[in-house]
């Protein structure tokens, strides 16, 4: 029935999350960032169309462990973790294609709980795709996509009824710094009730070889998604990178216990950033850090959580002890 239909989407439109903190604009960041040394710009501007993509490629190469390791985990153990969570509403924070979610769904599928699925992420686009992809999969499932910027605060955040099982997968805790990390955990602990709890995917320290031949991939895709953010920096800057004169460096710094992404420049150069009425005047060998990837041990990935006060219900790993999904909760 037509009515149906509409009030269908009507339900399932998407819902501007307001940010409670100012967040900085790629021109301000790129102010920041590059106008002097040490030179570096946040991670999150890798994903535009073309980078997404090429992030996508990664993740099925043989270097890139973390997500097929992480997938084996859920596909394992999803069942056990939603039966601990008992959600009524999951809520997923950077969800992207959503992908490895579906363990989750299928897991409550088989249990019969009936939930609701959040997925938060900046790209309304895909957000849209995921929704209806999702909608149709699982019949039983109400679907509401969250549009924001997950870093920007999380008080805009319309906290669902019922009790919420928060879903932050693929390590990408590891882009943030040690205090950052901590600080978000915590801001997300501030949203949860008692009875809620808390998914945490994390990437764990190990051999450097490695980690180095994962963001070393021999088909030299994480260099092209490196390369890549000067494109995005062409494009919004309207600036003058030669992708020719860069070449990617990454290598795990073990005493920070975090891989370190470079642009390396080839030789001495100008850049001109136009939209900041600025250039850069860049040595040869001179680095610009574009992401950093923090590693943990397991008793670290587990202060992630414990430190904020939440209390760990379960923590898995594969036998070879390279990522772990940990589960918290709020006690009552
Ligand atoms: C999406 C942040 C988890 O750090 O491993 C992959 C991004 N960069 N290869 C990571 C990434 C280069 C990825 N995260």
């Amino acid at each position: 029935m037509d009515g149906d239909a509409v009030l269908e989407i009507d339900d399932m439109a998407c819902i501007y999350v307001e940010q409670s903190r100012p967040s900085n604009s790629l021109e301000q960041d790129a102010r920041h960032g590059l106008l002097t040394a040490p030179r570096s710009m946040p991670p999150k501007y890798f994903y535009d169309k073309y980078g997404s993509l090429l992030f996508d490629k990664i993740c099925d190469t043989e270097e890139y462990y973390p997500t097929r390791t992480e997938s084996r985990l859920l596909e394992a153990h999803a069942s056990e973790l939603i039966e601990l969570a008992k959600p009524g509403h999951i809520l997923e924070f950077g969800s992207g294609c959503s992908r490895k979610t579906h363990f989750l769904m299928r897991a409550c599928e088989s249990i019969n709980i009936n939930c609701e699925y959040l997925p938060f992420d900046v790209c309304e686009e895909v957000l849209c795709q995921v929704r209806d992809e999702y909608a149709e999969r699982y019949q039983w499932l109400d679907v509401k996509p969250l549009v924001g910027d997950y870093t920007a605060g999380l008080d805009g955040l319309h906290r669902p009824k019922g009790s919420c099982l928060y879903v932050f997968l693929g390590s990408s805790i590891g882009n943030f710094n040690l205090q950052q990390a901590n600080e978000f955990i915590e801001e997300v602990t501030a949203c949860m009730l008692p009875g809620d709890s808390f998914l945490l995917g994390v990437d764990r320290v190990k051999s450097t070889q490695v980690l180095h031949q994962a963001y070393n991939d021999e088909d030299g895709l994480t260099g092209e998604f490196n390369l890549n953010l000067l494109n995005v920096l062409n494009d919004r800057l309207d600036a003058d990178f030669d992708l020719n004169k860069f070449k990617h460096k990454a290598i795990y710094n073990e005493v920070q216990q975090r891989i370190e992404m470079y642009l390396i420049s080839e030789s001495i150069q100008t850049v001109n950033l136009s939209v900041l009425d600025e250039s850069i005047d860049l040595n040869k060998d001179e680095e610009i850090l574009t992401e950093i990837s923090h590693k943990y041990t397991y008793d670290q990935a587990e202060s992630l959580l414990t430190d904020a006060g939440l209390h760990i219900l379960r923590h898995v790993e594969p036998d070879n002890a390279w990522f772990s999904l940990v589960l918290a909760h709020k006690s009552l």
